[in-house]
């Protein structure tokens, strides 16, 4: 059996909980991720039989089960995970009942998953169910991205199009635009089920007042989502109280999208 701490995918953790951290997107224990592995890639590094100790969820999650999944835990600092992953990240696999998760790894100091593991699963499950080759769903805080929520109107065609008018590779970034909730109590099933609800149209949801969460095949994709959408909203916050000189018309993001032959929320549009 191999090493599990050298694991390309708890390396990727390590490495993308730093990065968020640093980004100031993960303050305090803000922030969590979810990644579905493949069985057979965490044979190579664990004993699928010998499971720790199980853990209920609190809701159903049957269509995923036997699936694995990678997880921060509840109350864990992104910027701990790099020193101590054992402590700061479970493995944990989706039970025959589908409401409770096996511990294969992890959680050491006898911590469990992240509080919004209904969101993770809910979306997974929503964006499986569009995109076979989805493997993340990650969550942040990052500064402009929030600080907009409190100048902007929480509409999900208005925010895409502020957005996508605020930087030219927005469009083709994030031409399936942005789905977003109102300020909901986290860490509740209700948010879970309205967030995946967004997450069978959208890969990027805001949580009104909150944060954002990113799907994607992979880390990087995940990521350069919410990293768009921040650099965008950085833009904005820093420019909105000016005086508007120059814009990307709605003409313009059209031609954008034709020509990186991107499927694009025409709706989002006024042409
Ligand atoms: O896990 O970000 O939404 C801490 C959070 C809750
Ligand atoms: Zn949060």
């Amino acid at each position: 059996m191999k090493n599990i701490l050298e694991a390309p995918f708890v390396e990727e953790m390590k490495k993308i909980t730093a990065n968020m951290y640093r980004q100031g997107w993960d303050e305090r224990n803000g922030g969590n991720i979810s990644y579905m592995l493949d069985e057979k890639d965490v044979a190579e590094y664990l004993d699928l039989n010998n499971v720790i100790r199980t853990i209920p969820s609190g809701f159903d999650a049957t269509e995923l089960t036997g699936r694995i999944f990678i997880v921060t835990g509840t109350g864990k600092y992104f910027k701990n995970v790099q020193d101590d992953p054992e402590n700061n990240l479970g493995i944990i696999r989706v039970a025959k009942d589908g409401t409770t998760m096996e511990l294969l790894w992890g959680y050491s100091d006898g911590g469990r998953f992240t509080s919004e593991l209904p969101a993770h699963l809910m979306s997974h499950m929503a964006r499986l169910s569009v995109d076979p080759e989805n493997r993340i769903i990650m969550h942040c805080h990052p500064t402009y991205t929030l600080a907009m929520n409190y100048v902007h109107e929480l509409d999900e065609k208005k925010l895409t199009h502020t957005l996508w008018e605020t930087c030219t590779e927005c469009m083709v970034v994030f031409p399936d635009g942005i789905g977003v909730l109102p300020w909901m109590l986290c860490g509740t099933n209700e948010i879970g089920e309205a967030t995946a609800e967004k997450m069978k149209e959208f890969r990027l949801v805001v949580w009104g007042l909150h944060g954002i969460y990113g799907a994607g095949k992979d880390i990087d994709e995940a990521f350069g989502l919410i990293e768009t959408v921040e650099k965008a909203a950085q833009l904005y916050m820093i420019s909105a109280h000016l005086p508007r000189i120059n814009t990307i018309s709605d003409k313009e993001l059209q031609i954008i999208a034709e020509g990186f032959g991107v499927k694009y929320r025409k709706d989002f549009l006024d042409l």
